[in-house]
């Protein structure tokens, strides 16, 4: 056996944590092979739950799993984590602003940023929490230890639905679908581009109706969320769970040559700019991911990576007085 990592769950109490650390405990997410310590992280208020949570974590006999601790402070939960999926996060209340949003979840995030900073400065960590890139970025701004790459803002449930949606379109399996990318945020102006993607072999550009890839695919794509919620009367959970696997998983154990996205701190490349995290295509090779160089933007994706570019201008501008100078 391999020693074992310690992974910190935010939100733990919440719907995602409840299909999440089910999934991380049995290995799905690092690996059969990888011991896992869990650290439960939620509000005082939930603390029940918590406790239910872990209750029903032992009751599953996990054999990867050697340990587990529900806390109520992010210090003593993030102490030494090995990984952090930060999934906790104030919802849009009745009334609420989207700034008054971004302005809380904002202080949620600088204090998790400051807590791991302190006690897990090597710690990988991942976003789910919405606003999920910006989140992020306040997160990063405020771990000045922890190198920048260490965040990232998960973009990968975007990926899998238009993976899916691209899929049931060519009337292929998902497993025909290759290189699609979501660009920007996670909202309503993420950019999935299917440029350089292909299917079943064939370019999707040249597979599908350019009609449809344009009037359909991309709102169907963007507006995903809010379809679920409708159907479902609530919002994506075990999705959102799955892709924060594959997101962790792609990450630490590599991505064997498959393009993923993730919200990564920007670096000036495809005229993304600096100190935004924009969600790009990335190869992962265990423990890190590189950016995709050299893809051709043309006029079409260029103007769609403006338009969510712009946005997340907007948010940070929204945040600014909370990020360290
Ligand atoms: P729930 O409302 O079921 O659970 C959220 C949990 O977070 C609650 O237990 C709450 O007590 C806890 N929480 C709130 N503030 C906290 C804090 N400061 N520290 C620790 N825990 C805290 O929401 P759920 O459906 O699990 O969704 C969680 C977040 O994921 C939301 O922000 C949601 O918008 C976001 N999503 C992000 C997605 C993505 O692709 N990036 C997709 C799914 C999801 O919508």
């Amino acid at each position: 056996w391999k020693p074992p990592v310690t992974v910190a769950v935010t939100g733990a109490a919440g719907a995602i944590g409840y299909s999440l650390l089910f999934k991380i405990a049995s290995g799905e997410m690092l690996g059969p092979d990888q011991p896992v310590v869990l650290s439960l992280l939620d509000l005082p208020t939930s603390m029940d739950k918590v406790q239910g949570v872990m209750m029903e974590l032992a009751d599953c006999a996990f054999p990867l799993l050697h340990g587990m601790g529900g806390f109520s402070d992010a210090r003593a939960a993030f102490e030494g984590v090995d990984y952090a999926c930060l999934v906790g996060a104030t919802p849009r209340g009745p009334g609420m602003e989207r700034k008054d949003l971004l302005l809380k979840n904002a202080e949620i995030f600088a204090a998790q940023g400051k807590a791991l900073n302190a006690g897990a400065p090597g710690a990988k960590v991942v976003v789910v929490g919405n606003p999920a890139n910006t989140n992020c970025l306040i997160g990063m701004m405020n771990a000045p230890d922890m190198p920048r790459a260490n965040w990232t803002a998960m973009t990968r449930l975007d990926q899998t639905r238009a993976e899916g949606l691209l899929a049931a379109k060519a009337g292929v399996s998902v497993n025909a679908v290759d290189r699609v990318v979501i660009w920007g945020n996670h909202s309503a102006t993420q950019f999935p581009d299917i440029s350089h993607a292909t299917v079943g072999g064939k370019w999707a550009k040249e597979a599908i109706p350019d009609e449809w890839y344009k009037s359909t695919f991309i709102p169907e794509v963007a507006q995903r969320g809010a379809a679920i919620i409708k159907a479902r009367g609530a919002s994506s959970a075990a999705s959102a769970a799955q892709a924060a696997v594959f997101h962790v998983r792609d990450w630490a154990l590599g991505s064997r040559g498959k393009w993923a996205s993730m919200g990564v701190i920007s670096n000036g490349s495809y005229g993304i700019g600096e100190d935004l995290v924009y969600s790009v295509p990335v190869v992962c090779y265990p423990g890190e991911y590189r950016r995709v160089g050299g893809i051709s933007i043309d006029p079409y994706a260029a103007q769609m990576m403006e338009a969510t570019r712009k946005e997340l201008i907007a948010e940070r501008d929204a945040i600014k007085h909370l990020l360290p100078k």
